[in-house]
């Protein structure tokens, strides 16, 4: 039985009808993969998620089943969405921007090998496929300001290059086997549940931490660094409201754009110093991941999503700002930079 009627119930963009899902998630201890996979069981009930990593245990996965699942191989994948009797497939592990800079062959073997395996499986298996996109997948010559959800797409990352490929990777399936998937271009993502790991937009974690524990913050990002930024938990609605959207309104698939705010390090840091005035921000530029920032669109037009499967996000800045700091205050805090680009 669903347990939770706000995502189906009460959505006209949703389907009417709608089957128990079996979910497989990859990367299920990734950022997004431990609030999503929580979301998931919530709603569809533990045992119909089956959450997998490359390392980790079932401890590590919250309450339900968990496997262990290196994406590059793609029988042990196959094999595990099959045991499931999964009928949707989460596909989530890759490598993030900075880190796929640092490790281009890898971050192509990953990213594009990992979702090839995903999409066998869900081929052969009948599955949905869900993958995220970013971005990432703009580059020069992309307008930075309201980017369409249409437009020229020429990234100059390996992580960008990854991320394009999988777009029209996952088009490609559906037109020519009728796999239904669907993708969402992320912004930099904010939680305050697990961090992030080797991503240009990781900053925006890094502040949050810092400005609880220590009240300052060295930004790798310069000031004027616009990005596009939404905070997990309209992450995680958005893609299951996504998945189950009724096909037939979607003239979309590989992937739509979505955010919440646009925002550069003094934005956030003005908006931290609502809550902690005496907040200082430095800033200590790391050439890099400046670049890759700079490749990136400043603020998207996710108009596309809103019509076609009724995206919304409700925190903004101040409000993502709020729950962050109340979040991490009184709970141990993870890294910064450092431990991130590991
Ligand atoms: C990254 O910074 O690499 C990611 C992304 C925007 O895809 N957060």
């Amino acid at each position: 039985m669903l347990k939770d009627p706000y995502v189906v119930l009460k959505d006209p963009y949703v389907r009417r009808e709608i089957n128990m899902r079996r979910i497989l998630v990859t990367g299920a201890l990734g950022q997004i993969g431990r609030d999503l996979t929580a979301r998931l069981r919530g709603i569809y009930g533990h045992d119909a998620v089956l959450a997998s990593d490359i390392r980790g245990d079932h401890g590590e996965a919250s309450s339900g089943p968990f496997r262990l699942v290196d994406v590059a191989d793609g029988d042990a994948l196959c094999e595990a969405a099959k045991d499931h009797g999964a009928d949707t497939i989460i596909h989530l592990a890759a490598l993030l921007s900075a880190t796929a800079e640092s490790k281009p062959m890898l971050a192509w073997q990953l990213n594009i090998g990992g979702l090839l395996n995903a999409l066998e499986a869900a081929r052969v298996l009948g599955c949905r496929l869900f993958t995220p996109s970013s971005i990432a997948a703009f580059g020069a010559g992309t307008p930075k300001k309201g980017t369409p959800q249409d437009t020229l797409q020429r990234p100059s990352t390996m992580y960008g290059i990854s991320k394009v490929s999988g777009e029209l990777l996952c088009d490609y399936y559906f037109h020519k086997y009728g796999v239904d998937t669907r993708g969402l271009r992320f912004p930099g993502l904010i939680s305050h549940a697990a961090p992030p790991g080797g991503g240009t937009t990781d900053y925006a974690v890094d502040m949050y931490v810092s400005a609880v524990k220590s009240g300052q913050y060295r930004s790798y990002l310069g000031p004027g660094t616009f990005l596009d930024m939404m905070y997990m938990p309209d992450a995680v609605e958005s893609v299951i409201r996504l998945m189950e959207a009724d096909a037939t309104r979607l003239k979309h698939r590989n992937a739509f754009n979505v955010t919440a705010m646009s925002v550069d390090p003094e934005a956030i840091a003005s908006s931290i110093r609502r809550r902690i005035p005496d907040f200082r921000l430095e800033y200590d530029i790391d050439p890099v991941r400046q670049a890759i920032a700079d490749g990136w669109p400043d603020a998207l037009d996710a108009s596309a999503a809103r019509e076609e499967w009724g995206f919304r996000a409700k925190y903004d800045l101040d409000g993502m700002t709020d729950d962050m700091l109340s979040n991490l205050s009184g709970k141990p805090l993870y890294g910064g930079n450092e431990a991130i680009l590991q």
